[in-house]
């Protein structure tokens, strides 16, 4: 046996790993203390990534679907000649457009495979790109987009007194604006040691609710409500920074008059809080000098993620919580140009009122996929189903599973049914694979190179630990293979790094061609980085490299931009307001809220068929036992799920963390129909509850996810003829 150095790529926070390794696999991961980031750091999903690479479904040979539904094993070539082969008679046929992309979770973990696939994808020229971006938290990208975006920079949480973390729950998720994506609970245990004052919105006393020195159980969805009265006592009690929304903002004053009416005990109202709470907690973010508030999945996947980022964004300008001209912030970088932070705004852009539009009349917004931009995932079923000139009629698919994640799982399993050619690169033989007529075996992490940089920054690299298994190959190459058989002109690099969307972007200067035979994956690497120096300096520091700390002072605007104003009453903002408080009564009629939450066990889809991370193969309902006792059940019990536009199965888990009257149940499980959510690994899928064609944000198209009105009864079985199985 054997250990090597490693870190975890399953999620950004990158934790540093010990792997042993026998017989050319690995098997078994623990956290590496010496770590420069995570410092011994890591979860159980990291932990178990050696089960997941010998997993006895893992796909290991490249699969085409035989006419009677079955796979045949076929090689690279053969599976890269093929699918070049109809994309391009295609591509004659009906132009790029008759193609689309869906990029998922695992297009993101592989260094190599967002610049490659997407070098190939801009070269193919289809408008038509998906991801899960439009079904998260894309409210934020409307919002920077209606009201502009300033550059000099947020404050963080190290250097702030308070800090308001909105329908998230970064202990478990590690994602937050600003909090390091390592070690959550350290960090809050420091930053709170500091004297950090912790504000969390959520029905849920979650982990992070546990930490906090106030804590809203807010009705889910109402949360625009809540961040309209805070804004009120802002401007009541004169807790607002005029020194920054003067020089930065317009339409202050019109903000001001239209939060008049969302006063403390309206907000008490409609957000099932109690009103000296409410006036308590926006007196603590007024009064604190340092610190942002930020939404999250809750927020932003209820009724009002729109409005509700719209005011978080009003609620941070107002208050000044970014970095000043002058103000001197860290400004250590690697890999890349250090940052240039201005006092200086980039307006509202608007991406998707200008320039081409989908056949549906939707416009793109920015995307770190194509440089196009990209459609709402929501919109991929009607644009491959609806009638008319170029449906999309091919779809290629990378690291995800838009069957299962994307709202309305019947109208995803009837476009991806009328799609002519399916194509997914996935490690598993997900919903989306079993559909799919070319499955494209990918290596996992410790079979190939990557390197990646956390905020900090500390700067990683990681060889292979083991050779990759079967036929699998990595995904980058299947993009240049298939690049290469259709004689496609591939760039790397590209033009546009300016704002929203700019990120995981490769600097113009940096283009170069992608032509003939796929060079060594540290070749691509080395080019993606384009700086060899720096990429030797992590290879020479196996626990991460931290450059030395630096600092930059924050900068005037650039001459001519100084007009520039963030918008801080964009004309929709009213409107939207004024459809969620329709939302929020019509929801009435049912009487549960059901809400979005994450597993520390499994990430979204990845993890459920793995049985040490999958407590007992199904993902529970959780529920207050005073509900569950209520509803004349007991906890483990089977119960059905009836909303709007649907009705799964589950199995309950009492819960006393959630507000009475709320449930709360993670996504990526289950399978495409009403067939026994209660065999083990399948569990329940919660799209099929949400409608993708039902009301939605306007500009995402993105549906009620979180905050959907449902009902809860006795389970109910499936009707006679279904296939049913007892035990859960
Ligand atoms: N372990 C693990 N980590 C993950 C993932 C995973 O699946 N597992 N997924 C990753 C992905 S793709 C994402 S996008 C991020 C998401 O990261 P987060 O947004 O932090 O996701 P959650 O941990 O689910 O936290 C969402 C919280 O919102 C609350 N909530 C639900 N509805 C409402 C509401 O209407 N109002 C308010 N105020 N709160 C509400 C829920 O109770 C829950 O506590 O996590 C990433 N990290
Ligand atoms: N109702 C509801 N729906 C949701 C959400 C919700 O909260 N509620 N959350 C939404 C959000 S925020 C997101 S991000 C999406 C997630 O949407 P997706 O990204 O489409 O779904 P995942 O299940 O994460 O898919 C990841 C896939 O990667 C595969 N995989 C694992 N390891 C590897 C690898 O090494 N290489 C490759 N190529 N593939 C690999 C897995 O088998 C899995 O099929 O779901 C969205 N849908
Ligand atoms: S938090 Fe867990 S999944 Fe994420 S990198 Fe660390 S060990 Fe891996
Ligand atoms: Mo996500």
């Amino acid at each position: 046996m054997e250990t090597k150095v490693s870190y975890c790529r399953l999620c950004p926070a990158s934790c540093g790993m010990e792997v042993d390794i026998e017989d050319d696999r690995v098997v078994r991961a623990r956290a590496r203390p010496a770590n420069v980031s995570s410092a011994g750091y890591s979860c159980t999903k990291g932990r178990s990534a050696p089960s997941a690479h010998n997993h006895p479904d893992r796909v290991l040979r490249h699969l085409r679907r035989r006419p009677d539904g079955g796979f045949d094993e076929i090689s690279l070539s053969t599976a890269v000649e093929e699918i070049a082969a109809r994309l391009t008679s295609m591509l004659a046929e009906s132009g790029p457009e008759a193609i689309g992309s869906y990029w998922g979770t695992y297009s993101w973990r592989a260094t190599a495979t967002l610049p490659i696939a997407r070098s190939w994808w801009n070269a193919i020229g289809s408008h038509k790109t998906f991801s899960p971006i439009t079904i998260d938290q894309a409210s934020k990208t409307v919002s920077y987009a209606r009201t502009g975006f300033y550059t000099g920079g947020p404050h963080r949480p190290d250097d702030s007194n308070v800090w308001l973390e909105l329908g998230g729950n970064y202990p478990v998720s590690l994602q937050s604006a600003g909090w390091s994506s390592t070690n959550p609970t350290a960090q809050l245990r420091e930053q709170r040691r500091r004297g950090l004052t912790l504000i969390v919105v959520d029905p849920r006393r979650t982990e992070l609710a546990r930490s906090a020195d106030i804590h809203l159980a807010v009705r889910p969805g109402t949360d625009a409500v809540l961040v309209a009265a805070f804004l009120h006592v802002v401007f009541a009690e004169q807790l607002d920074r005029p020194d920054f929304w003067r020089r930065h903002a317009h339409n202050v004053d019109r903000l001001r008059a239209f939060v008049q009416e969302f006063t403390p005990a309206m907000a008490a109202d409609v957000c099932g809080v109690d009103e000296h709470d409410i006036v308590a907690a926006a007196r603590a973010f007024g009064h604190g000098s340092r610190g942002m508030a930020s939404g999250h999945t809750g927020t932003d996947m209820g009724p009002g993620g729109n409005p509700c980022e719209q005011l978080i964004g009003a609620l941070n300008i107002v208050c000044g919580r970014f970095a000043r001209e002058g103000e001197t912030v860290p400004g250590a970088a690697l890999l890349g140009p250090p940052p240039a932070p201005r006092a200086a705004v980039i307006p509202p852009n608007r991406t998707w009122e200008s320039g081409w539009r989908s056949r549906l009349g939707y416009g793109l917004l920015p995307s770190p996929h194509c440089n196009f931009g990209e459609l709402p995932a929501t919109l991929l079923a009607e644009e491959v189903l609806a009638p008319g000139p170029d449906p999309v009629r091919a779809l290629m698919c990378v690291g995800g599973n838009p069957v299962n994640a994307i709202p309305d799982t019947a109208r995803q399993v009837e476009a991806l049914e009328a799609l002519e050619l399916l194509v997914t690169v996935d490690a598993f033989m997900t919903e989306t694979a079993r559909m799919a007529d070319y499955v494209i075996a990918p290596t996992m992490m410790y079979e190939r190179p990557d390197y990646h940089v956390v905020p900090g920054p500390v700067g990683l690299y990681s060889p292979p630990l083991v050779s990759p298994p079967g036929d699998t190959v990595e995904d980058w190459e299947f993009f240049w293979r298939l690049g290469t058989a259709m004689g496609l002109d591939m760039q790397l690099g590209d033009d546009r790094r300016e704002g929203v969307g700019a990120f995981a972007r490769i600097p113009a200067g940096r283009r170069m061609s992608l032509q003939g035979p796929p060079p060594t994956s540290d070749e691509v690497l080395a080019m993606i980085a384009d700086d060899d120096e720096t990429l030797d300096l992590l290879r020479r520091h196996p626990d991460g490299y931290a450059p030395p700390p630096a600092s930059v002072t924050v900068l005037g605007p650039e001459p001519g931009t100084e007009e520039a104003r963030l918008d801080l009453l964009p004309p929709e903002l009213p409107e939207e307001m004024a459809d969620l408080m329709r939302v929020l009564a019509s929801s009435r009629r049912r009487a549960y809220r059901l809400v979005v939450r994450r597993a520390k066990e499994t990430f979204n889809g990845t993890g459920k068929n793995q049985s040490e991370l999958n407590q007992g193969g199904t993902n529970p309902l959780h529920i207050h036992p005073d509900d569950i006792a209520s509803l004349g059940l007991t906890p483990g019990e089977r119960i059905t799920i009836t909303s709007d536009h649907g009705r799964v199965h589950a199995v309950t888990r009492a819960d006393d963390t959630l507000r009475r009257g709320v449930v709360a149940i993670t996504h990526g499980w289950g399978d495409l129909d009403d067939e026994d959510p209660f065999a083990a690994g399948v569990g329940t899928n919660v799209n099929r509850l949400t409608s993708a064609r039902g009301p939605s944000q306007r500009v995402l198209r993105m549906p009620m996810m979180s905050a959907v009105p449902v009902d809860l009864t006795a389970y109910e079985s499936p009707p006679a003829g279904r296939r049913e199985q007892p035990g859960s």
